[in-house]
């Protein structure tokens, strides 16, 4: 098969900068990924709400939005072939229990502590990668900001 490159958004959830940051980095760049942009930043409520739209109906939205404008969290732009998908599998399910039985190895796994502090997000689709990116970075979501390879190192 030929997979083509994509973009994708990553996060690093407030529950995970602190502690976790550098392991998941490594795991990204062990992955393969490429980080086109990256950025740390509280979100604001607002932005958290359109961020998360999509989930405005569900009985744990509001816990949701409270929680990723917590604190500081890292916005990633993560580029590579298959990213939305790849980025996913390497999250891990969305509830770390179930992530611990089926993919030990996931980020989710390893670093989530529950269903809402789960450490980590992806889009779930092409579609919502382009959305996501656009609504975080906007125009500077084109820059070519760092890379794994980068001789700057990135992070
Ligand atoms: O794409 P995911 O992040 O794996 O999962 P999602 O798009 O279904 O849900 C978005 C986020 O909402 C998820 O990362 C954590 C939170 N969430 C999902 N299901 C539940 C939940 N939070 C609570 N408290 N309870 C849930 O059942």
């Amino acid at each position: 098969f030929f997979f083509p490159r994509q973009d994708t958004l990553a996060m690093i959830k407030p529950d995970a900068v602190e502690e976790h940051k550098d392991e998941i980095l490594e795991e990204i760049r062990r992955k393969g990924f490429s980080i086109k942009n990256y950025q740390e930043t509280i979100l604001s409520e607002e932005m958290a709400e359109e961020f998360y739209k999509e989930h405005k109906d569900k009985s744990f939205y509001s816990q949701l939005v409270q929680f990723i404008c917590s604190g500081p969290c890292l916005q990633l732009v993560l580029s590579k072939e298959n990213a939305v998908e790849d980025w996913r599998m390497v999250m891990g399910p969305t509830d770390p229990d179930k992530a611990k039985e089926i993919f030990p190895d996931s980020l989710r796994a390893r670093f989530a502590s529950d269903i809402l502090h789960n450490a980590v997000h992806g889009s779930s689709s092409v579609e919502q990668a382009d959305r996501e990116i656009q609504l975080l970075f906007g125009d500077r979501s084109a820059e070519q900001v760092t890379s794994s390879e980068g001789e700057n190192g990135g992070f």
